[in-house]
């Protein structure tokens, strides 16, 4: 299913005109079930102290049994024997962990319909012509994108977003109009449900250029601005969330345009490793 290119071709240049779509019907249907306050032109504002209950995330396994770093030894190990390199390994995912960029949001792992990112903040860069209430990111996410942008900007590339946040109500939008069109098995292998989609967490950024139109199109990984953004996104904290070949742990077909924010650290190591979010979370038995 996964390399009948033709008809997923036909199916990705559909999700630009069904993103504007429900951007133009989102306005005048429903645009209370996507928290907008103004009308059919875009929110006028939107409202980010009333925000849905942050899930649970639970603690990393703590092998040092909670212990202070500090080599005591002199041999690079601590007292407890645990190599430093482990030590801040585990710090570094604690605290990627702690701010909730690692949260985990799949098939198997939804998120709640209430969850909204307390902290979205306006993003600079984005297509004009895309739904206005999904230029936000978390603040430390949109920080992250303009550095990204700006860097490739300096590179001769650009780069902009198309959606960034979206609600579990925009994503209903979104998913009830792709089944509509291509139907539900053509939908589930490259749309999200709502509440299966990471959009929600304020972590993911769809981006695109002008070789392409601004359109999501898998041609765009063949592209100068596809190829920068897979080789330098991590550098922000971006990794591209549903690689080739990583179908069946993803759950997704390829989408070059979709990045998501894990932090630094993490991202690194996930280019580096070529693994997927699940993948890596499980290699180092985060449990999101
Ligand atoms: N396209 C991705 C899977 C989403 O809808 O979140
Ligand atoms: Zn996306």
């Amino acid at each position: 299913m996964w390399n009948e290119k033709r008809i997923k071709t036909l199916v990705i240049a559909s999700l630009l005109i069904t993103e504007t779509f429900v951007w133009t019907a989102s306005g005048s249907i429903d645009s209370q079930s996507l928290g907008i306050i103004g009308g059919s032109d875009g929110p006028t504002s939107i409202d980010i102290r009333n925000s849905g209950e942050k899930p649970e995330l639970p603690d990393l396994e703590d092998p040092a049994g909670g212990q202070a770093d500090g080599d005591l030894s002199g041999t690079g190990e601590d007292a407890d024997n645990q190599p430093q390199e482990d030590k801040h390994h585990e710090k570094e995912l604690q605290e990627a962990e702690s701010k909730g960029l690692l949260l985990l949001v799949n098939k198997k792992q939804p998120i709640s319909p209430d969850y909204k990112p307390e902290d979205l903040q306006e993003i600079r860069d984005f297509v004009p012509d895309r739904s206005p209430e999904t230029r936000y990111m978390r603040a430390e996410a949109a920080d992250a994108f303009h550095n990204l942008v700006e860097q490739a900007a300096q590179d001769g590339i650009v780069i902009k977003m198309t959606t960034a946040y979206r609600s579990y109500g925009f994503q209903k939008l979104l998913f009830d109009s792709y089944v509509e069109k291509e139907g539900e098995e053509m939908a589930n292998t490259f749309s999200a449900k709502p509440g299966q989609s990471e959009h929600q967490t304020g972590l993911a950024v769809d981006v695109s250029s002008p070789s392409v139109d601004y359109q999501l199109s898998d041609d765009y990984g063949k592209t100068a601005e596809g190829k920068w953004v897979a080789a330098n996104a991590y550098r922000f904290g971006f990794i591209l969330r549903f690689p080739e070949g990583k179908e069946d742990i993803t759950g997704y077909q390829y989408e070059p345009w979709h990045l998501r924010y894990v932090g630094t650290f993490a991202a690194k190591e996930i280019h580096d490793q070529d693994l997927t979010l699940e993948e890596y979370l499980d290699k180092y038995n985060v449990k999101e």
